[in-house]
């Protein structure tokens, strides 16, 4: 660190006080706020730009399922009067519009390396200093090394026999070309029907000859319901403003007090402003459940699952919402056997609930095929297509929507020692393990934001994100002044954590199918629950608790 006891290499080139890797919202911030504190701080990314997961995630439909509004950081009131959302969900190219506004604003780009991708990051115990190798064999060091690499930045493409010899192109949704891609005239598949597959579809679907769908599993999806975000008053309809949400102030009321928005999401379980129902889907009739899950449907979007208290909680709650999902798919396909395909059988919320404008209408088109593979997976590609169900079907180009090596698959693609040479890859070997999802024992100095076992994934990123980097901010200001060299979580309070969160996902109706949350999408992935499943305020609470106690269950070495 800058002050006493490393004053003597702080002026080498390539020494930090801080290494952060990544350029997504939480290294945008995390540098913001070290650099504000006096620390010196250096970035790295492989992308040419900031922006992180809105970097790369550029395919046709591609927007955040959390309304604009709640989406963005809450650490500038200048910005937050500052930046005008346009839609209840911004789309792909306005949330990397608003990503590079934050960059210009706070002058970060100075201090980002980018196109530079990290292969190694080893922790010398000798000087108690990280330093990372990246592919173009530059090394950086510093005191500290964050992983602000993301939960849903490593793209999974499953083997498939033949993969390399079609002859078409192939595009993967994560890591879509920044240049339009043109599909018309065109026979082109998607394989995959998850969140990113259930945006893209509608749009690729109206400009495609044919669009032939793998799915696997399918998806449960509610509407967005978006539109242009208003900013007269007057234009809200009573009876949504009757519905008390948060998401239908408008711009004007929101931004008459952002901070109360803020408070009251960082109240909510998945720290989101809405307001919940209080009762459980079991004690009311249902004639009374229909009416309230029919006003969520119409509300739209991901708070349809804060329709009763018990649909995370009980499978026989769970079921009453998942079967209203259900009639409502059957009642838009007119094809009753492609209605039945996409009507999934698990329990709603187990796989991230989709957001969608007009995803099953879209079944409904002539030009579009719904292709079953859940009983008999694709067979092999060729250099014309996909065989599956003992038929090819002859493509001009290929998508895979096969989502991500979530949680994990980020760091463990860098090769991360630690203590005594142990390596992230033998400390994960049965599934990751740390505390708090920001350190981990063995790996001193070193600090995950929204890391596995922190409830990131299951709320809204950008709060759980200014947590993590206010408190990172917070313990590195406190090492500072006490002259404490080395941080460390102990294997103890590692394990307890751990054992907290399996207790907590045990019986939790998202862990009761397979999904990325679980590693299952990831051929030989351990089945661990990642994300921490307490809810956000009792993990503040927790995480506030270790730092007023004097960062209980680390250890620290001056
Ligand atoms: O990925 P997914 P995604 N053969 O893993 C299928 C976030 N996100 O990119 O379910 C055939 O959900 C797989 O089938 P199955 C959001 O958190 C956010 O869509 O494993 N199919 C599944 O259908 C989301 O949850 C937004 O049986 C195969 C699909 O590929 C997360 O990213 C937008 C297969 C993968 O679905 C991931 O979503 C988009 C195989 N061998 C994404 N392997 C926002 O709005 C996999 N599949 C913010």
């Amino acid at each position: 660190m800058s002050s006493t006891h490393h004053a003597n290499r702080t002026n080498r080139v390539g020494d930090y006080d801080v290494l952060i890797i990544g350029a997504g919202f939480s290294g945008l911030y995390l540098l913001h706020r070290l650099r504000g504190s006096g620390f010196r701080v250096r970035v790295v990314d492989r992308a040419s730009d900031v922006g992180g997961t809105w970097y790369w995630n550029s395919y046709p439909g591609a927007r955040c399922d959390v309304e604009s509004m709640q989406y963005a950081y809450s650490f500038s009131p200048e910005l937050e009067q500052q930046w005008v959302w346009t839609e209840k969900y911004a789309t792909q190219p306005e949330i990397l519009r608003y990503a590079q506004h934050v960059a210009e604003h706070f002058d970060l780009k100075r201090d980002i390396e980018f196109n530079t991708t990290v292969k190694s990051a080893a922790y010398d115990e000798s000087d108690h200093r990280w330093s990372i190798k990246t592919t173009d064999d530059k090394t950086l060091s510093a005191d500290f090394c964050v992983m602000a690499t993301g939960c849903l930045s490593t793209i999974n493409t499953p083997h498939f026999e033949g993969l390399d010899s079609f002859t078409g192109p192939i595009y993967h949704t994560g890591e879509w070309p920044h240049e339009t891609v043109d599909f018309s005239e065109q026979r082109v598949g998607v394989i995959g029907t998850g969140s990113s597959a259930i945006q893209a579809i509608p749009l690729i679907a109206e400009q495609v000859e044919h669009l032939y769908v793998f799915q696997r599993t399918p998806h449960y999806s509610v509407p967005a319901w978006n539109r242009p975000l208003e900013s007269n008053p007057d234009t809200i309809t009573s009876g949504r403003k009757a519905y008390g949400y948060d998401a239908d102030l408008t711009i004007e009321e929101i931004k008459a007090d952002y901070a109360g928005l803020r408070k009251r999401a960082r109240r909510m379980f998945n720290a989101l402003a809405f307001i919940p129902n209080r009762k459980s889907a079991l004690e009311v009739d249902e004639v009374e459940r229909q009416a309230e899950y029919e006003g969520f449907w119409q509300r739209g979007g991901v708070v349809f699952l804060g329709a009763y208290t018990d649909l995370a909680t009980s499978l026989e709650a769970n079921e009453t919402a998942a079967e209203f999902v259900r009639e409502k798919i059957r009642q838009t396909v007119k094809d009753p056997l492609v209605a039945d395909s996409l009507v999934p059988t698990y329990a709603i919320g187990c796989k991230r609930l989709a957001v969608d404008t007009n995803y099953y209408e879209t079944y409904n088109r002539s030009n579009v095929t719904l292709v079953d593979v859940s009983q008999s997976p694709i067979q092999k590609i060729t250099q014309r297509g996909v065989y599956a169900l003992n038929q090819e079907y002859n493509l001009d180009a290929l998508i895979m929507a096969t989502g991500f090596d979530a949680m994990t698959g980020a760091m463990l693609r860098i090769d991360i020692r630690g203590r005594d040479g142990l390596t992230l890859k033998e400390k994960w070997a049965e599934g990751p393990r740390g505390y708090l999802g920001l350190g981990i024992a063995g790996f001193p100095n070193l600090f995950m934001i929204t890391g596995p076992g922190s409830p990131s994934v299951l709320t809204n990123m950008m709060q759980s994100i200014e947590q993590h980097v206010d408190w990172i901010v917070a313990c590195l200001e406190h090492l500072r002044t006490h002259d404490i060299e080395v941080i460390e979580a102990t294997q103890s309070a590692e394990d307890d954590w751990v054992t907290h969160n399996d207790a907590m996902a045990d019986d939790h109706v998202r862990n009761s199918c397979s999904s990325w949350y679980v590693g299952g999408n990831i051929e030989g992935k351990p089945r661990v629950f990642m994300p921490y499943v307490g809810g956000f305020p009792r993990y503040v609470e927790k995480c506030n608790e270790v730092a007023t106690q004097n960062y209980l269950g680390f250890t620290l070495t001056t």
